[in-house]
């Protein structure tokens, strides 16, 4: 697992920013940590192929285009453990296409 701590980014503010990159088989990082009531832009591009991502606790589901960097923003208002996934079917590894978001 490779887990990206966004609190050093970003030592003053509550805006939680990073870049994640989706292939076959998996998005990078696949753990993120962020803290409650941070204002979160990930920044999302697709390697491979098109895919999907979604994160069904803050109602996001976006579709990813080969190549374009999407930007998902939202406010984690929840704390909890969250996780993510690709939302279009990619291949056989496709189901294992997991993550998670740690809000504390
Ligand atoms: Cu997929």
């Amino acid at each position: 697992m490779k887990l990206a701590t966004l609190a050093c980014l970003l030592a003053s503010a509550a805006l939680a920013q990073t870049s994640m990159t989706a292939k076959k088989y998996e998005f990078e990082p696949n753990v993120i940590k962020i803290k409650k009531g941070d204002q979160v832009k990930l920044v999302i591009t697709a390697l491979d192929r098109d895919h999907g991502f979604k994160l069904e606790a803050f109602h996001i589901d976006k579709k990813l285009e080969k190549g374009k960097p999407v930007e998902v923003e939202f406010t984690a208002d929840q704390a909890g453990t969250f996780p993510f996934q690709c939302s279009r079917f990619c291949g056989k590894g496709h189901r294992k296409r997991k993550g998670e978001l740690i809000v504390e």
